[in-house]
């Protein structure tokens, strides 16, 4: 970003998203300071944030009113204040309580709570206000997930001259399914405030044209929606990605290929490794990949000798009560699949809770043969993507659940239906038998689908629809 002050409506360009690419950290000796969080859309924002005087604005992960020190990102960060009460209602209860499970398929029961919808719509008007103070006449903005879907609407009405774009980050649900909603036609009011709502994939935006035909009474046709003032509205398609060419560039590198291998001899140099990689979460289907793997060791088709299945899953929004049930039944399992099947030495199942960096993401995914990826249902699903751009030696077989968005283009995966636990068997022991000559013809197509499709297209194609 070109540095100058950094003041009131000067922004052309304004990320809007509940998180700050940043975390405060408190150093050993007491010291307080800041860290930039890199994450995909992070570095795939950064090159387009750094040629424009950009502004991001969030949540900067603690609560109550805070300053980012400049130094604390090369970014324009604009913090928005969440007290402790709005945490619990606007973040854990309604984006995380209400949205996230009735997005994805009701996987979990959503609850309903008023408080936490006006606690919603209150924080929803503090990110919009804060968007409008900094955005310079005739700006972009782009409004981020499914936490801040009022926000378009709030912000045009403020800012009629904005831009304005939003994405959706995780599934848009049939209309049979968003319909429980009690605030359904104000979601999607709040979505009309854009110019642009894009999706992970076209049935999303389908979901979305149909509903607001239904709810709203808006004609629509194809991707455009007509409003009564004149205003048109697209729903689009915009399949996120990843840093391929960063990711690759890693497991090229001579450490990661020693982590690689190091990390194999500490499993015991089993014949294979099978993998998993998730934020614990009850989207993810861990359970039914781990219940497969055991059962295969169970009848005898792979042996604790053979296989070892590393399963990372960083604990994640552990305030809410189904996250700490799915953390415990995990538990549970792999307590009992090592406790009854494992040798000494030769744990069955090694289960980690933690957050590596990047490059030590890349040694894991270098060093697994079968990357196993169940959810039962995902946005997209990035881990996918990762494990494929860093199998440049084309060894590494992924078996992917039909329900990640990903699956629409890694159409050479071992593809699976997450509630069929035969199939998944009958996937992963497909994948384990397969020929090394299948395994790179498979890998090779994905690869290239990946390189091809990075984070940097996506948001530059999102960006040119939006402009
Ligand atoms: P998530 O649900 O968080 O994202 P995913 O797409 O898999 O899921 O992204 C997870 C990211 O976290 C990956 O980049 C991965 O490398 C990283 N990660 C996971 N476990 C980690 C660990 N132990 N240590 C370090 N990093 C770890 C939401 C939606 C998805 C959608 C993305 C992007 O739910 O469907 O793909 O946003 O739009």
């Amino acid at each position: 970003m070109p540095r100058g002050p950094r003041r009131r409506a000067t922004a052309k360009l304004v990320v809007v998203a509940n998180r700050l690419p940043v975390d405060r950290v408190t150093l050993p000796d007491g010291t307080v300071t800041w860290r930039s969080s890199p994450g995909g859309v992070v570095s795939a924002l950064e090159p387009v944030m750094r040629e424009q005087r950009a502004a991001w604005i969030g949540w900067p992960g603690v609560s109550g009113e805070v300053e980012i020190p400049d130094d604390a990102s090369d970014l324009w960060l604009v913090p928005v204040a969440i007290s402790e009460s709005e945490h619990e209602e606007y973040y854990e209860g309604f984006s995380n309580g209400t949205l996230w499970p009735l997005y994805h398929d009701l996987v979990a029961k959503p609850e309903f709570h008023r408080e936490w919808w006006d606690a919603y719509i209150d924080v929803n008007q503090r990110f919009a206000a804060a968007a409008a103070e900094v955005a310079a006449k005739g700006a972009t903005v782009w409004v981020h997930d499914y936490q801040l879907q009022l926000v378009p609407a709030i912000l045009r009405e403020m800012r009629p001259d904005l831009r304005i774009g939003f994405y959706l980050h995780i599934p848009f649900p049939p209309a049979e399914l968003f319909s429980q909603l009690p605030w359904r036609r104000q979601i999607l009011e709040g979505l009309l405030g854009a110019d642009l709502v894009g999706f992970q994939l076209p049935g999303g935006a389908a979901n979305f044209t149909r509903l607001v035909r239904q709810r709203v009474g808006h004609r629509t046709q194809r991707d455009n929606v007509f409003l009564p003032d004149g205003r048109v509205v697209t729903a689009k398609a915009f399949p996120i990605s990843i840093d391929a060419a960063g990711f690759e560039e890693l497991a090229r590198s001579d450490a990661t290929r020693r982590r690689a291998e190091q990390i194999r001899q500490d499993l015991g140099s089993p014949h294979k490794v099978f993998l998993g990689v998730d934020r614990l979460d009850y989207t993810k289907g861990i359970y039914p990949r781990l219940k497969a793997f055991s059962e295969l060791i169970i009848e005898g088709s792979l042996s604790v000798e053979d296989a070892v299945f590393v399963q990372v899953a960083t604990p994640s929004r552990e305030r809410v009560d189904e996250y700490r049930m799915i953390r415990d039944e995990l538990d549970r399992l792999v307590g009992r699949v090592n406790g009854d099947l494992g040798r000494i030495g030769r744990p069955a199942i090694s289960y980690l809770h933690m957050s590596f960096p990047r490059a030590e993401m890349a040694a894991l995914y270098r060093a697994a043969d079968i990357m196993v990826v169940t959810p039962y249902r995902d946005g997209m699903n990035l881990v996918s993507k990762e494990f494929v751009a860093c199998r440049y030696d084309d060894r590494g077989a992924l078996v992917l659940s039909e329900f990640a968005g990903a699956a629409a283009e890694l159409r050479q995966a071992y593809l699976v239906n997450p509630y069929d636990i035969n199939g998944i068997k009958s996937q992963m022991m497909a994948a384990y038998s397969a020929t090394p000559s299948e395994i790179a013809r498979r890998m090779r197509t994905m690869r290239k689908t990946v390189q091809d499709n990075d984070v940097g297209h996506w948001a530059a194609s999102f960006l040119k629809a939006l402009g």
